[in-house]
């Protein structure tokens, strides 16, 4: 049974998905600007993926024949960040917070016994420690590397082989 409380913690979701493709939008933009292109680029292919994820969420809501809003607000969103460290930080804590409400789903359709919802909610659980390990591993080397200005220009070209086809 798809319950009213699955579905609207389906529609937040969804538009959690959107706020994140937004985040990496913005985010690619900043860089990009810093003349980064190859974290810009990796940025901007994940803005997509996350608009894929929001996709998931409303083509599954509509085969279980619910409804969905789109709900934008005026929140505005950060467009410019002290440092290539500063912006991987907020990331990795934006992933960690996707990852919680993803885990409070999984709960809700267990309690609620929709284990449609349950089994179609395990590709997010793998994506979300997918997503939360990439982001880790480049804070992780954007730390090492510091303000080392050929550690950057390496780390850009570098980062080409971890964009994630989805
Ligand atoms: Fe949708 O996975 Fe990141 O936020």
């Amino acid at each position: 049974m798809f319950s009213d409380t699955i579905q609207l913690g389906l529609i937040k979701q969804l538009n959690r998905e959107l706020e994140s493709s937004l985040l990496y939008l913005s985010m690619a933009s900043w860089v990009e600007k810093i003349g980064f292109e190859g974290i810009c680029e990796f940025l901007y292919d994940h803005s997509n993926e996350e608009r894929n994820h929001m996709f998931k969420l409303i083509r599954y809501i509509n085969k279980r024949n619910g409804n969905f809003y789109i709900s934008i607000n005026n929140k505005s969103l950060e467009t410019s960040y002290s440092s290539l460290k500063d912006l991987f930080q907020k990331l990795f804590q934006h992933e960690k917070d996707i990852s919680e409400e993803i885990n409070f789903l999984v709960e809700l359709s267990s309690r609620e016994k929709d284990y449609f919802t349950y089994n179609f909610l395990q590709w997010f659980i793998e994506e979300q420690i997918e997503e939360e390990a990439l982001i880790k591993m480049i804070l992780n080397k954007i730390e090492l590397i510091g303000e080392d200005k050929s550690g950057l220009y390496i780390f850009n070209k570098d980062i080409k082989k971890y964009h994630k086809k989805n």
